[in-house]
């Protein structure tokens, strides 16, 4: 069907993050519609071409901003503004029917049959159910459609400082007119409902068809192991199992289908000069930068303290991306920092500990041509392992946990 698409909005590359994921969950499910996304100048290039090869179409479109900080400090949320944006979907004339999913959601199955709702098709808000979420909506793009968004909005402003309380009073008769157009919760469950309503969830949960990351934790906001395809959690927050199991599903897809593309990119990038030299001890070492994408998806290595010496710049990924000077690449493999030749198998270690001013590892490392650096996190050891369980930190995600998660998630995906 070429004339009905899904639609999803990312304003900049961090949201298009989300935008890959759920167009990558939507292709997994073989929709048969177009997948469009909307951008806006703030996207980088590079960005644009990976969301090319997900999405049928990339449109740009320019920002538009409620800019009301009153209504958006209420809701604690001041980057909401721009979810305006969101409206310039009703400009897709193209088409004659559209679904529009935001961002931080993810399919679970095939949702084509979303189209045979009419506009204005929505699910319930979990916070205030008599509203709409404007998440997941069924809409026709139209000129006049969109004209009267505008005209409403520069007339009466939105409740909520961003598209959610426009769209709601818009469409105001939502709640009462037509049934029909009540999506039913599953096409659109807050990750976060999970837990308000465990019984429920238990006893419908296993339908879920889309899942909403809502609220300002978004699934990239959370570290994630490559090697073991555990969530990492952060230690002051307590997601429940199911949301661990819709995060852990995020990752897998955006670890297996996003992340190569994204290296794709960065190699085509590093090709472009983005190596330099950096010396130390008197040995020239060829520093690589890290993409953003990928340095954000890595652990957050814990680098013993002599390291510094090397580079006192790397410290966590996120540092590491916000930097704009090349930085060292990031390994989470096993335990200690280590240097080694690029072409020698990983698991041989050359100095163990490494960074040590010694004369062998001069000697070393003058004997061979290039070095790449790892810096590998420790393992914890048992002792810490003991005094987080002391603590009261358990490690919910322990070994086995991934695959109880994946065990949980055919259960009830199949
Ligand atoms: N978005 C961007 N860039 C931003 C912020 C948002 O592209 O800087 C897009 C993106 O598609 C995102 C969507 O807008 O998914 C909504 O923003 P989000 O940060 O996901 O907000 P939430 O708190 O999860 O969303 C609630 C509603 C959502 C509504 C928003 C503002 O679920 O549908 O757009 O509040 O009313």
């Amino acid at each position: 069907v070429t004339d009905q698409a899904f639609v999803t909005l990312a304003t900049d590359d961090v949201y298009c993050q989300g935008a890959l994921v759920l167009g990558q969950s939507l292709r997994n499910h073989k929709t048969s519609r177009k997948l469009a996304v909307l951008i806006t100048p703030e996207v980088s290039s590079g960005m644009r071409s990976v969301l090319s090869s997900v999405f049928d179409e990339v449109i740009e479109v320019s920002v538009l901003d409620s800019a009301d900080s009153v209504h958006l400090a209420l809701m604690q949320r001041p980057e909401l503004g721009v979810t305006f944006t969101k409206l310039r979907c009703w400009t897709l004339t193209h088409y004659s029917k559209c679904v529009f999913m935001d961002a931080d959601t993810l399919v679970l199955c095939n949702v084509d049959e979303l189209f045979d709702r009419e506009e204005f098709s929505a699910a319930p808000d979990s916070g205030w159910p008599d509203c709409f979420n404007s998440g997941v909506f069924v809409f026709r793009p139209s000129l006049k459609t969109y004209r009267l968004l505008l005209q409403f909005a520069a007339e009466h402003g939105s409740f909520d400082g961003g598209d959610q309380g426009l769209l709601n009073s818009f469409f105001s008769n939502w709640a009462t007119a037509d049934i029909g157009k009540h999506l039913p919760f599953l096409y659109n469950l807050s990750s976060s409902s999970v837990y308000t309503y465990v019984p429920a969830f238990n006893h419908f949960g296993r339908d879920a068809k889309v899942v909403h990351f809502l609220g300002a934790t978004k699934p990239w906001n959370y570290k994630y192991n490559l090697q073991t395809k555990r969530v990492m959690q952060d230690d002051t927050t307590a997601e429940s199992f199911h949301q661990l199991s819709f995060l852990a599903l995020w990752w897998n897809i955006y670890s297996a289908s996003i992340l190569p593309l994204l290296e794709k990119l960065q190699k085509m990038e590093e090709s472009e000069s983005e190596e330099c030299k950096h010396s130390f001890n008197g040995v020239e070492v060829t520093l690589k930068k890290v993409s953003p994408y990928v340095a954000s998806s890595l652990p957050k290595p814990e680098l013993p303290e002599q390291t510094n010496d090397v580079n006192p710049s790397a410290r966590s990924p996120e540092e590491l991306a916000s930097r704009a000077r090349p930085v060292c690449e990031v390994e989470p493999r096993d335990s200690n920092v280590r240097l080694s030749e690029p072409d020698r198998p990983s698991e041989q270690p050359v100095f163990q500990p490494a960074f040590q001013e010694t004369s062998e590892m001069n000697e070393v490392a003058h004997s061979i041509s290039e070095l790449s650096i790892h810096f590998i996190p420790a393992k914890p050891s048992p002792e810490d392992e003991r005094r987080k369980w002391e603590e009261g930190r358990m490690d919910y995600m322990g070994k086995d946990a991934f695959e109880h998660i994946k065990k949980k998630l055919d259960a009830f995906l199949h």
